[in-house]
């Protein structure tokens, strides 16, 4: 096993069926990662021991996952230098608009870098990531560039796809 370089933080279990889809999108790169548990309220010492500590252990960037009034990625970003990326969790009977304005407003000073809301965000979270471990890896950037290779005729193909329908 390589050391993890990222870091996913999620403010509880429950998320993780949000946060598998930044998971699998960096096991397709064959980034190490970490996983970790711990909650902004509900854990807060613990929260703050794995941010102040993530440098360190060799991590070069944190996503944190979190629903509700959505404190944990702020909290994160105030115990490390490492770049902090927030994905909003629609947990909430605000649909995750509640996490979505709790992660991108912090105030001037601690930035969070905040994701779409859900499984979406997820994913991006975790190419943001990647795109940041690609300023010093070049074959990342060669993966990243095939990515969006995919992505660009899976849309060809469905184009023809649906054009077929049509006739
Ligand atoms: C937030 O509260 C978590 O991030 C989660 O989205 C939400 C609900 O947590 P559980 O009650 O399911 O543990 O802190």
């Amino acid at each position: 096993m390589s050391t993890p370089v990222v870091g996913i933080i999620m403010g509880s279990d429950s998320d993780m069926t949000i946060m598998r889809e930044a998971c699998t999108t960096l096991d397709s790169f064959g980034i190490a990662y970490e996983v970790i548990v711990a909650s902004a309220h509900r854990t807060p010492q613990r929260a703050t021991r794995w941010a102040e500590s993530a440098a360190e252990r060799g991590l070069k960037a944190i996503i944190a996952g979190a629903g509700w009034a959505a404190h944990l990625a702020g909290v994160i970003a105030a115990g490390t230098l490492l770049p902090v990326i927030a994905v909003p969790i629609d947990s909430s009977p605000l649909n995750g608009l509640d996490a979505l304005l709790s992660m991108v407003q912090m105030p001037a000073g601690i930035p969070v870098a905040t994701m779409a809301i859900g499984k979406g965000g997820a994913r991006n979270a975790a190419l943001f990531a990647i795109q940041v471990l690609a300023t010093a890896d070049s074959a990342l950037i060669d993966k990243l560039a095939d990515y969006r290779r995919t992505m660009e005729q899976q849309v060809i193909a469905k184009d023809a796809a649906l054009q077929k329908t049509l006739k």
